[in-house]
């Protein structure tokens, strides 16, 4: 990419954004001291229904609060650290992911420097007849990659249950060079996600990106979506998506 003056690849329009690193600004959230918090995705942007958030922790950093009305979605980028939950201690490694429903009181504390987080965060709806899921601690590792729709070069791996219960989805998506989303995608439910690594080309809406490990994007609802991996290394991407609730 040209390193000219003025330039960037981040985009914002309606019902998308592509928000790439050279223009993340870190900002202060209540509750985490000595961490770079940087708040990629959030309602003020055009109207999404979640937030998406990169911390970057070290030794002295700590991020204290309770969920209350939200859930929260946890997963580890680099590095390890601690999270304290009501009676208990979770040790956290990359690629260790944590669910924390409504009403949870979590301190996130004991980082090596560096490490990096994601969350994605939403108002948590019930639904009647089912009861509200628990914390959930795992590890992308123990979670398999299954072919999308077939595609044995696409592998979809779904890190929290899909149950009714949850009203969000958390996937890893990961691509050989040259395998693509088998067709635009158009729907209801909106996406916030982080390219963790390789390339590739994002369609959006009508417009077609060139993207990158670290880049972030917001697709809103009905947004037509595509996605084909080039280069010569997988490209692979975490995504959040509203899932299992009436839309009235
Ligand atoms: O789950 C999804 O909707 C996924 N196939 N979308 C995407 O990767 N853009
Ligand atoms: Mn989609």
């Amino acid at each position: 990419m040209s390193d000219l003056f003025g330039c960037t690849r981040t985009v914002v329009k309606r019902n998308y954004a592509l928000i790439t690193p050279d223009g993340f600004v870190p900002s202060v959230l209540p509750g985490w001291k000595n961490a770079a918090v940087i708040i990629n995705i959030a309602p003020v942007l055009n109207g999404p229904r979640f937030t998406q958030i990169q911390f970057t922790l070290d030794k002295n950093s700590s991020g204290i609060g309770n969920t209350a009305a939200l859930e929260h979605f946890y997963y580890v980028l680099a590095g390890d650290c601690t999270a304290q939950l009501t009676g208990k201690k979770h040790e956290l490694t990359a690629g260790s992911y944590l669910f924390l429903p409504p009403k949870t009181n979590f301190k996130f504390s004991g980082a090596t420097k560096g490490t990096k987080l994601i969350a994605f965060q939403k108002k948590f709806e019930a639904l009647t007849g089912q009861k509200t899921p628990g914390v959930i601690c795992g590890h992308a590792d123990a979670i398999k990659g299954n072919p999308f729709l077939g595609n044995e070069d696409a592998r979809l791996q779904v890190l929290l249950p899909d149950q009714p219960a949850f009203d969000m989805a958390v996937n890893i998506f990961t691509y050989q060079p040259g395998a693509t989303l088998p067709f635009v995608e158009t729907h209801i439910m909106e996406h916030g996600l982080l390219m963790l690594q390789g390339q590739g080309v994002y369609r959006l809406d009508a417009d077609h990106y060139p993207v990158t490990a670290g880049d972030v994007i917001w697709m809103g609802s009905y947004c037509p979506q595509w996605f084909v991996a080039m280069g010569k290394t997988p490209a692979s991407y975490i995504y959040y998506k509203d899932v299992n609730r009436s839309p009235l």
